[in-house]
């Protein structure tokens, strides 16, 4: 550490020398992140609330009315009530969370989720020593149903779904699931991290059917990301639960004024909860409704203007694309030194395409452009 400090001005120098080499979503050549621009109002929400920590509620009775009125609101979104729920700081959080309490109230079992899930749940499996197991897929990219009832037994403590899976953006039959799990005690959980703040609104818009929330009864916890889909700022996720979840996972604070702390962290930023309240409020479902409607509409653009050139594995269900390739790695690596980012799916051979609200259509023409070429230059 330097012994004297800089001046404010030499110091923001040095922070912009660094924000210079980052990408922008604004560029929009980012298609590789599940997170995008905040909208405005949460990011100024967020600098609000910045210092506000939510570790220490009595200090801050007003943040947690934010985070109450959260819960309330995604609750509903998700049909589940009455509201109940945590704001953690993502999906990983949130996987771990419900894994978490899947071995303490049911043992240390197997972890079954689908093929190609998020990692996050695998290093849940890991830290809580479950046994990690994957189901394969069936047609569409989603978990075999079959496969899943082959693979239960009593020794199972969490079962995973995706809606909205993190490769190819489909929705794992929820319904289906729960009807197999049924028979037994393990804790259900779907990760809709991603999916959350898409598929409501695709309903709206008559672009999904399916159940893939509390209203399958069997649903114990549900994830949603605000910093995905939801427009709001970095760290923000939402575990949403049946019962109440978080008392096995409370532990004695005695120095403090509440006797026990529920959750993983102990300090916790409030500024996200901020911008997701604000995000909330502000886009209402109308407003989310023609986001979403944007990115598929952009979408399916994308998918018109490389099916041609392209195998396209699956049908876009939420705005994932994915393309297939001879040589994924080698695709996402030409494209980076044009900077564009995609990201290689080594295990299914395509190259995947998220189309957050941060893309627009000129961009994409000219992504297409470049992907095409690239398909000239590599094979
Ligand atoms: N569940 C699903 C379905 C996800 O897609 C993700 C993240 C998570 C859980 C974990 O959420 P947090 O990252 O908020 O903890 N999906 C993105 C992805 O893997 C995150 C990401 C994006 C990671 C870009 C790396 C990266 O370069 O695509």
């Amino acid at each position: 550490m330097r012994e004297k400090g800089l001046t404010e001005k030499e110091v923001f120098r040095l922070l912009l020398s660094h924000k210079e080499k980052d990408e922008l979503y604004e560029d929009g050549r980012i298609l590789n992140s599940m997170s995008t621009l905040p909208l405005e109002i949460a990011r100024k929400a967020h600098m609000m609330f910045f210092e506000t920590n939510l570790g220490n509620p009595d200090l801050f009775p007003g943040t947690v009315e934010m985070e109450r009125d959260v819960i309330r609101i995604l609750s509903s979104l998700m049909h589940l009530s009455p509201p109940n729920g945590a704001f953690l700081s993502g999906g990983t959080e949130a996987n771990f969370t419900a894994a978490w309490y899947a071995r303490e109230t049911r043992g240390r079992g197997r972890m079954l989720v689908p093929q190609g899930a998020h990692f996050s749940l695998r290093k849940a499996a890991s830290i809580l020593g479950l046994e990690f197991q994957e189901i394969p897929l069936a047609e569409g990219y989603v978990m075999d149903v079959g496969a899943l009832e082959r693979a239960m037994g009593d020794d199972v403590s969490i079962v995973v779904a995706m809606a909205g899976s993190t490769i190819f953006g489909t929705v794992d039959p929820v319904g289906e699931i729960g009807k197999v799990l049924e028979g037994y005690d393990a804790h259900f959980h779907v990760d809709a991290a991603f999916g959350g703040f898409v598929l409501p609104f695709l309903e709206d818009l008559g672009l999904f059917r399916g159940a893939y929330d509390f209203r399958v009864k069997r649903v114990d916890s549900l994830c949603l990301d605000p910093h995905k889909m939801g427009m709001a700022t970095i760290p923000a996720g939402v575990l949403l639960f049946r019962r109440d979840m978080m008392a096995p996972l409370s532990f004695p604070s005695p120095y403090l004024t509440r006797e026990a702390t529920p959750g993983f962290l102990g300090t916790r930023a409030s500024g996200a909860v901020a911008a997701t309240y604000a995000a909330l409020l502000h886009l209402g479902r109308e407003g989310y409704r023609e986001i979403v409607r944007r990115c598929m509409e952009n979408t399916l653009f994308l998918k018109s203007l490389l099916e041609d050139e392209f195998e396209i594995p699956v049908d876009p269900v939420t705005n994932v694309l994915n393309v297939r390739v001879s040589k994924p790695v080698e695709y996402r690596d030409y494209l980076r030194e044009q900077e564009w980012y995609v990201s290689a799916i080594r295990e299914y051979g395509t190259l995947r395409m998220v189309i957050m609200p941060h893309l627009s259509e000129d961009v994409l023409v000219e992504f297409s452009e470049e992907l095409i070429h690239a398909k000239r230059v590599i094979g």
